[in-house]
């Protein structure tokens, strides 16, 4: 090892043990724990069950924005990290009907995403996904969760969000929707941020056009382009709390979705041969245990919520 190496070693397990004791981090870690124990709570006694989580794969999430993507070559095949389970998710819930999954994702995300303070790139979403489900059902499953997620961390939690000076709003019946073209109409490129930065409650986007998201959720029969999936944002400029929708199925609607993306088919053969078997239709969506806990705490940056942070473009223990 270098000098200069061994240095940047030594200082960063300074600023690891530092990091470790830091009173911000320390209650934002049992808010974090808190949310995992009651998201999980919620869903089993909802009817979830919860899968282990799938680390390593020849098949993941393409993504629809770049990363940097480490292969593994073994055993004569191709291995990637987890980006998603979105296509374990889609497989599994053919005869487990509801899952969930505490799922660890990596994701490289280029250094200019360090200026957020809501990138990591390893993180943890609770990936959930039910079969002959609709958007509409994982949509008012997903309020009902973080209602009674936030609701038990106020009661449970109080000490921590009294140090944090932090109270969460009771929010409303129903979190408001807005169609993406209409929010691009009205704000601008920059809509989420504005979107989330004026509101108090989480506020839903729906109905996102193609080239925004990945291959995998359903288009609108009768509005090509437009796609029958959603992105909850947090309100107070926290942005971006949950992605989702009702997926592909048909071998046809699949292959084709590939084709407008510029993919190809052997790409994602794992999955594409499965759906020749015949697949039956599901929704689902994922929500960032992070992000959550950065909502929940008030906090600037994402790191402080998390023992070992990774923060894009910096080698972290
Ligand atoms: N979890 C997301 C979903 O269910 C996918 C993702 O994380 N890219 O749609």
């Amino acid at each position: 090892m270098q000098k200069s190496e061994f240095e940047y070693v030594r200082n960063e397990v300074l600023r690891s043990r530092d990091h470790l004791e830091d009173e911000t981090v320390v209650r934002a870690v049992k808010v974090q724990s808190d949310i995992r124990s009651f998201a999980g709570s919620f869903l089993r006694g909802s009817g979830y069950i919860e899968i282990p989580p799938v680390i390593i794969s020849p098949l993941t999430d393409p993504l629809n924005h770049p990363v940097i993507d480490p292969r593994i070559k073994s055993y004569g095949g191709d291995f990637w990290l987890t980006k998603s389970m979105i296509f374990h998710k889609q497989i599994a819930v053919q005869s487990l009907k509801k899952i969930f999954i505490m799922s660890p994702n990596i994701r490289l995300e280029l250094e200019e995403k360090q200026r957020t303070g809501r990138h990591l790139y390893e993180f943890t979403q609770i990936d959930i996904e039910a079969l002959n489900h609709s958007r509409d059902q994982m949509m008012a499953l997903a309020e009902a969760l973080i209602k009674d997620v936030i609701r038990r961390l106020k009661k449970e939690d109080a000490a921590e969000f009294r140090y944090f000076g932090r109270t969460l709003p009771d929010f409303a019946e129903k979190f408001r929707q807005v169609k993406y073209l209409d929010a691009r109409k009205e704000y601008g490129d920059q809509f989420e941020k504005a979107i989330s930065e004026s509101s108090r409650e989480p506020v839903w986007i729906v109905d996102i056009p193609l080239e925004a998201r990945e291959f995998y959720d359903r288009e609108y029969e009768d509005q090509p382009g437009i796609l029958r999936d959603m992105d909850l944002l947090w309100p107070e400029g926290f942005e971006e709390a949950i992605s989702g929708g009702e997926r592909e199925f048909k071998l046809d609607r699949i292959l084709e979705r590939v084709r407008k993306k510029g993919q190809t088919e052997d790409q994602f053969r794992w999955f594409i041969e499965l759906a020749k078997m015949g697949i039956e239709e599901s929704a689902g969506f994922g929500i960032g245990v992070e992000r959550f806990t950065r909502y929940a705490c008030g906090l600037d940056r994402i790191e402080k919520v998390t023992p070992f942070p990774k923060v894009p473009g910096k080698v972290s223990l």
